[in-house]
């Protein structure tokens, strides 16, 4: 709806400014386990996540080090297919790989 203020006639005025509405963004978390082979991690970073080798390898070893690692952020139908994806493909070699979203 189109914001509107009262001017000083009494009248409705519309106001000219147009509403900028941010999309609401999921974080899309990968989680450690003992099992999954990280070269496995670091091929879904750059297939599904277009991360450089360099970016990929980091964000592998920071999840492996620290628990959970960011891949990004994305709005909620996107994110939603690549924690799909990710888990799709993580099963299909037999992996235990979690991925998550959650608000940001
Ligand atoms: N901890 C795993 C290993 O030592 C590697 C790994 C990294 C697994 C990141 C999952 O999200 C993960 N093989």
């Amino acid at each position: 709806m189109c914001p509107r203020e009262l001017d000083n006639d009494g009248d409705l005025a519309t106001l000219t400014k147009p509403e900028t509405k941010r999309p609401k963004l999921y974080k899309v978390l990968l989680h450690n386990d003992d099992y999954t082979p990280m070269e496995f991690v670091v091929m879904v970073l750059k297939d599904f996540f277009h991360k450089n080798h360099d970016e990929a390898t980091y964000i592998m070893l920071t999840v492996h080090t620290k628990g959970v690692g960011l891949c990004g952020a994305f709005p909620f139908s996107v994110a939603e297919a690549k924690v799909t994806k990710v888990m799709n493909a993580a099963r299909k070699e037999g992996h235990p790989l979690l991925c998550t979203m959650e608000p940001e």
